[in-house]
């Protein structure tokens, strides 16, 4: 009998989530470029259960083994693979079959696709999915936007393959058109990067200035993921500072390079942020500190001169006392008053877009169905859905009652560490510009008038 749904590109992603379809009842066809993926997929599927995965090697078979009106999914790495695939399955698909892009993919792209399978008679969604490889086979957060059409037609099994929240449901609702599924999942990831350089600073803050070792600072981030920051990203933190390297002879986390690089949906989203002119500072403050700690040659020649005796070391109070348990709790404050500065920016953004646009997205269902398995699922998640319920045209998450009160309750704090880091000589672009924001957005008066009489 034919399945009820395909999927095409098996690498990480789609094996993943193949297989939670299946898992879920939704018998499925699977088809790859490189035909060894689909086997393995099938191996898969058998090992995990005898679960109703069927592997096509030709994509006539593959897309004819599907009930009709047809679904395919496509998993693939974004731009001319598409595109292929596109051109490759839709030989074989008939008027009212849909296609389904998964991937992270410029969101332009979605939109021009979707004219171009419209003018054909197919339908066409372009559909965030968060949470990696364990989201894709346990369940995670889903975005699709595009034709409604289409959500209806499978949204059984999406509301299936979703992660599923005590309070919150299914991870997924249909947010809009075009391809604001793409956009909004660009600036969730966008928000990632922004989480992920905001923890990475409260580390070195810690370690740095405050000297707390492996162990203190896994009992820290513990403590912390028990209370208003807990998160997916502050529970793996935690853990990383446990883990020894293979040899055994120390801590993963002090062996590992300190060089990062990045991935298209970061650069965009500063890029959309200049765009649409929405300060998202905290965020692009994490692109920067990703492209200079990819300087790493660069970054240990500079480290020798600036410690050379002709410079002195005299910036730097690198004797100062620290009390550590006050420096853990302003940590805290402060990596929890930038988190939601960062959070705000995204939100603002994806507004901005979507007035842009007219996509008409709703910020409070957003902040729902990121609570399910991303990398962005936070408890605070479920007070900034709270918020834009509360009143949707809020202009900035700060501004929110509740939150304007923890914002004032912990700029002190906050103050106190980026001044901390300052004078140590340890950059903290993240929560200093994050702080840049607030201390910019609250005041009445700005040094604008200047730039308006000397430009
Ligand atoms: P990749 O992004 O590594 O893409 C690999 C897939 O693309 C394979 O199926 C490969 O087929 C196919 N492909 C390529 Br490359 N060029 C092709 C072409 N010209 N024609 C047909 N197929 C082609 O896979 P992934 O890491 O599973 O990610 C899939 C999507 O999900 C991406 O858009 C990614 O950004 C997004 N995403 C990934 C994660 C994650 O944690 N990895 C998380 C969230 C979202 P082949 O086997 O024949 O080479």
């Amino acid at each position: 009998p034919p399945t009820r749904i395909g999927l095409a590109g098996l690498a990480v992603m789609g094996q993943n989530l193949a297989l939670n379809i299946a898992e879920k009842g939704f018998p499925i066809s699977v088809y790859n470029r490189t035909t060894s993926k689909v086997d393995e997929t099938v191996e898969r599927a058998k090992q995990e259960g005898d679960l109703p995965v069927y592997g096509f090697h030709d994509p006539q078979s593959f897309v004819r083994s599907i009930q009709k009106p047809r679904v395919i999914i496509m998993l693939l790495k974004g731009g001319a693979p598409v595109d292929q695939t596109i051109k490759t399955i839709s030989a074989y698909m008939d008027k009212g079959d849909c296609i389904i892009d998964g991937g992270n993919e410029w969101y332009e792209n979605t939109e021009r696709r979707e004219e171009e399978m419209s003018g054909l008679g197919f339908l066409y969604l372009g559909m965030g999915v968060s949470g990696g490889e364990e989201g894709a086979r346990r369940g995670t957060a889903l975005i699709p936007g595009g034709s409604f059409e289409a959500y209806k037609y499978i949204e059984d099994i999406l509301l299936k393959v979703a992660a599923q929240v005590p309070d919150g449901g299914p991870c997924v609702t249909y947010i809009g058109k075009g391809g604001s599924g793409n956009f909004v999942k660009m600036v969730h990831n966008g928000i990632a990067y922004g989480d992920m350089q905001l923890i990475a600073e409260a580390y070195d803050v810690l370690k740095s200035v405050g000297n707390l070792t492996n162990q203190e600072l896994r009992s820290v981030f513990s403590e912390w993921n028990k209370g208003e920051l807990s998160s997916f990203l502050i529970e793996i933190t935690a853990d990383i500072f446990g883990i020894m390297d293979d040899k055994g002879d120390g801590y993963l986390v002090d062996k590992v390079l300190d060089k990062t690089g990045m991935k298209g949906t970061g650069k965009w989203t500063v890029q959309q942020a200049a765009e649409l002119s929405v300060a998202a500072p905290t965020i692009a403050a994490s692109l920067d500190s990703r492209f200079l700690s990819g300087l790493k040659e660069e970054r240990v020649k500079a480290a020798k001169i600036f410690k050379s005796v002709e410079f002195g070391d005299n910036l730097i109070e690198s004797d100062q006392t620290v009390d550590k348990a006050k420096l853990v709790d302003d940590v805290r404050q402060a990596l929890y008053a930038s988190r939601i500065c960062s959070y705000a920016q995204g939100m603002n953004l994806i507004r901005a877009k979507s007035m842009e646009k007219g996509w008409e997205l709703k910020l409070g269902e957003l902040a729902r169905i990121w609570k399910g398995h991303c990398i962005i699922r936070a408890v605070f998640l479920d007070r900034i859905e709270k918020a834009y319920d509360r009143n949707p045209k809020l202009a900035n998450l700060v501004v929110d009652p509740e939150f304007a009160e923890e914002m004032m309750e912990r700029q002190s704090a906050w103050r106190r560490v980026v001044c901390a880091a300052i004078n140590s000589g340890i950059a903290t672009p993240g929560m200093s510009s994050s702080l840049a924001y607030f201390d910019t957005y609250r005041r009445e008066r700005l040094p604008a008038n200047f730039e308006n009489l000397t430009s």
